[in-house]
């Protein structure tokens, strides 16, 4: 393929630099975010792409697709799609690839980073030592954590990444149940069917549903107050699918004992609440963020691109 003949890009927003390169390598990319006017920069030159490369993270719109005549794939840097219009995109046949699988293991590491860290408060005993609270306070000053190992866990959503997350519990001798609309058949785990219950009867609810309408806030307050005073949430999944204002009201009122959460409602905003408590721990939407999985990642956003315009097909296509 000569450079002229190259598929033209529209990259939504700034990605991992080594995937920016590889496209750069293969196709012809315009870069949304670096117009100073992004819609005049669409309605301009958006009849020229048949490709777009975004992430989990940016999505792309309905409006943006329709500003986008020839678009015939969308390759996505993530396995949520809760930000891309999946129905405008099907409506006009357009393949959206993301990827699957990669990150299972480093979300599910991440998932028990967490759930760890809230149980033994680690960050707040590291706290702890660098504030020289230790050294004035002495031996055995801090307060004491929960068992991980041997403890109940509930999931909610036993997917990819939930079965991950069940596995590496099983190293830790844990007890597994797990929550979604369907029992999973090669599952080995109890499947609870009310939610409510799974949360009764947990000591940690990880959630990794998928995000969007469908899951808006299925932990609710009353999801909360079944989790009780001494158990703890986690979440990896999306922040759309906690109700983060119960959540607030529920750590402040000592109804749940702790959170650990990597992804909120308004990323990257945080409520001033949570960041004053240490009964929480909070990532930056980091749980697949790892050299080696993002690198995996960006290489099947090319491989879904590459194969598409060879052969109209992807390597891993969004249901
Ligand atoms: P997946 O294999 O599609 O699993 C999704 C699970 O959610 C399924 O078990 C599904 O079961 C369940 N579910 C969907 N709607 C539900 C509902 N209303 N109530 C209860 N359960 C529901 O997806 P995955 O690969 O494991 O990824 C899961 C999600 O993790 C992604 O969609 C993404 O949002 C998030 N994620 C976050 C990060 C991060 O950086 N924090 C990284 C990767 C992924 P049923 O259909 O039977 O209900
Ligand atoms: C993002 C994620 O892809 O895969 C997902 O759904 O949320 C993450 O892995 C990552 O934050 C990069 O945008």
């Amino acid at each position: 393929m000569t450079t002229s003949d190259r598929p033209h890009i529209l990259q939504i927003g700034s990605l991992l630099p080594a995937l920016e390169t590889w496209l750069r390598e293969r196709y012809a990319v315009g870069v949304l975010d670096e117009a100073p006017d992004p819609a005049a920069f669409l309605a301009e030159q958006g009849a020229r792409f048949t490709g777009v490369a975004t992430s989990a993270l940016y999505g792309i719109s309905a409006e943006q697709i329709a500003a986008l005549p020839k678009l015939r794939v969308i390759s996505c840097f993530g396995v949520g799609v809760d930000k891309i219009a999946m129905d405008a995109a099907r409506s006009r046949g357009i393949a959206v690839g993301y990827t699957p699988d990669i990150l299972n293991d480093c979300v599910a590491d991440t998932a028990f980073a967490l759930l760890l860290d809230v149980a033994r408060a680690t960050p707040e005993a590291d706290r702890y030592v660098r504030s020289g609270l230790w050294a004035q306070r002495g031996p055995n000053s801090f307060h004491l954590g929960r068992k991980v190992s041997g403890a109940r866990l509930g999931i909610v959503g036993l997917g990819r990444i939930g079965k991950t997350i069940a596995r590496r519990a099983l190293g830790f001798e844990m007890d597994i149940r797990y929550h979604a609309r369907h029992a999973v058949a090669d599952a080995p785990w109890t499947h609870e069917p009310s939610l409510i219950e799974l949360a009764r009867w947990a000591d940690f609810l990880v959630v990794i549903t998928a995000g969007g309408p469908g899951t808006r806030h299925l932990i609710d307050a009353p999801v909360l107050e079944a989790l009780g005073p001494r158990g703890f949430l986690i979440n990896v999944s999306r922040g759309s699918v906690v109700d983060e204002q119960a959540l607030v009201r529920a750590l402040v009122e000592k109804k749940i004992a702790g959170a650990g959460l990597d992804v909120f409602e308004n990323e990257p905003h945080v409520p001033a609440e949570l960041l004053a408590m240490d009964s929480v721990v909070l990532l930056p939407h980091i749980a697949s963020a790892t050299e080696e999985t993002r690198l995996a990642m960006a290489q099947r956003v090319i491989d879904n691109l590459d194969l598409f315009f060879a052969e109209g097909r992807l390597v891993s296509e969004a249901p």
